[in-house]
């Protein structure tokens, strides 16, 4: 098996290919980075991923970037663990259609939550911004709500779409989002927040956050 690096900001979207790794039981380094101090802009973090983001996973040394990539290559390697539908042409297509829609729809409107001046930069258009962001993510959120209707998992089984959709619902709460209108989503994090794989990631999450906080 490669040697498997995982470079991480707490908190951020990296915490999907952080607990699939928990998940899959794989053995890896995990690097936390400070999102917030900027260490992603970093010229040696830059060498390795261009594109100044997390999450970033090492593959004996080569970059591999895009939590959508990077979950496909822990499903293709950790077959066992069943990370993603393998072999069923239909369910593989659904489960890509969903992490589609995470990795393109869904999280870039988060984006403009937490930053709104990276779409906009005009002078008092941030709360507008904002505005049209948490709209959207609202609507998002209904569908995800709609998907989750009688399943304990949004394909049936647990997957890293359900780490994805896991990931959406924290920033919610981080943002204070009215999360009221979503009792099967809500249902779904309260499940997530049981695995062991989900604690492990968080555990080690929460204290890499104390020491890069710490540290100068
Ligand atoms: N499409 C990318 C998105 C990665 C992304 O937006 N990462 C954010 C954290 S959630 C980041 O690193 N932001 C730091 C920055 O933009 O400076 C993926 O799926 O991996």
């Amino acid at each position: 098996m490669p040697k498997l690096t995982l470079y991480f900001g707490p908190g951020a979207c990296s915490l999907v290919p952080h607990i699939t790794l928990e998940e899959a039981g794989a053995a890896f380094e995990a690097k936390p980075i400070s999102l917030r101090k900027g260490h992603q802009r970093t010229p040696e973090y830059l060498a390795l991923n261009p594109k100044g983001k997390v999450p970033l996973m090492l593959v004996d040394g080569k970059p591999l970037t895009e939590n959508i990539a990077i979950a496909y290559y822990l499903a293709k390697s950790f077959p066992a663990a069943k990370l993603l539908p393998m072999g069923d042409l239909n369910a593989e297509a659904e489960a890509m259609s969903l992490l589609g829609w995470c990795g393109s729809g869904i999280h870039p409107r988060f984006g403009a939550l937490f930053a709104p001046q990276k779409l906009c930069d005009l002078p008092d258009s941030a709360d507008n911004v904002k505005k049209l962001a948490a709209e959207d993510t609202a609507k998002n959120f209904a569908m995800v709500e709609k998907m989750l209707a009688g399943k304990e998992w949004i394909l049936g089984q647990w997957s890293v779409v359900d780490a994805y959709l896991f990931v959406f619902w924290r920033w919610a709460g981080f943002l204070k989002l009215d999360l009221s209108g979503y009792p099967n989503y809500a249902k779904h994090a309260a499940r997530m927040a049981e695995r062991p794989s989900v604690k492990r990631a968080l555990e080690r999450e929460t204290s890499a956050q104390a020491e890069l906080d710490k540290a100068a």
